[in-house]
């Protein structure tokens, strides 16, 4: 199995779990879902899951990580949790992630562990998702371009389709299909685990249920990121900013010490200085 779950990730960027979380683990995350807690981020509405449960599903995605670890495909920093919710009005477009790629500064090893566990029907409000394979077999030149990348969105002016850079600004590629046309989009019940490698594309498939899903991310926290990665950036990248000020201003007084360090200096050194903040503000 875990053999089959890496050669998956590697080649098409994705792969389900069936029933990877206990029926009570599953209602514990509804109900904190129920109890409301949100995130700070301004982006988007996404609700908080409690401590007690992520206490619970980490020894099951360190086991997860733990495997993949001879893989060439590689993360290995469990992250914290965020919920997906129809109900809090999530119904995106075809995107590659944003934020992780503005703190990670490459998806080369994320994985966005995507958890149902709120699903009143299988068919229906799951993740339609961009193989990667498919991807390359029918545009190799631009999906090389996109490998390993975030911070994409497939944005369409009159006829013409392209897929725009929100970090840099500007364009990375046209479009002359739709992505709807290689997608596909796996049958996830509450318990399943879609595994998603974080460069691809993927869009809510509709907001017609109730669905919750929790999304973990893991990183690979190994490679260097820089200043100069951080400071690039353009009007969307911009936005983003403003919309999760703190965390972004304890990773820019990281950047301020440090022109380049390993990913997981940076998430270690920003995440004391916001515990600090949060200390003395409190
Ligand atoms: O739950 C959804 O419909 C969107 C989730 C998503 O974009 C993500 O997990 O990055
Ligand atoms: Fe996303």
């Amino acid at each position: 199995m875990t053999a089959e779950i890496s050669a998956s990730l590697l080649q098409r960027g994705f792969c389900v779990v069936r029933d990877f979380m206990p029926a009570d683990l599953v209602r514990a995350f509804d109900s904190d879902y129920g109890a409301g807690s949100q995130s700070g981020n301004q982006a988007y509405s996404l609700g908080l899951p409690g401590a007690d449960s992520m206490a619970r599903l980490r020894p099951l995605l360190e086991r997860l990580v733990a495997s993949l670890r001879t893989g060439a495909f590689r993360p290995n920093r469990v992250g914290g949790g965020v919920f997906f919710a129809i109900g809090n009005g999530i119904d995106f477009g075809w995107h590659q992630d944003h934020e992780s790629f503005f703190v990670n500064q490459t998806h080369r090893h994320y994985l966005n562990v995507y958890l149902p566990v709120r699903k009143p029907d299988p068919a229906r409000s799951n993740l339609s998702i961009v193989p990667a394979d498919n991807f390359a077999a029918v545009a190799p030149e631009l999906w090389a371009k996109l490998e390993g990348r975030g911070a994409a969105t497939v944005r369409e002016e009159g006829t013409r389709r392209f897929i725009s850079d929100d970090w840099r600004g500007g364009e990375i590629g046209a479009l002359d299909f739709a992505l709807d046309e290689i997608a596909e989009t796996p049958e996830l019940a509450a318990g399943d685990a879609l595994l998603l490698r974080g460069d691809l594309f993927h869009r809510t498939q509709d907001a017609s249920t109730d669905r919750v899903a929790l999304s973990v991310r893991v990183s690979g926290d190994t490679h260097t990121v820089t200043r100069s990665h951080f400071k690039t950036s353009c009007e969307v990248k911009d936005w983003f900013l403003t919309q999760n000020a703190p965390m972004y201003e304890a990773i820019d007084s990281v950047f301020r010490d440090a022109d380049e360090l390993p990913l997981r200096d940076l998430l270690e050194r920003a995440f004391a200085l916001r515990t600090a903040a949060a200390t003395e503000s409190a």
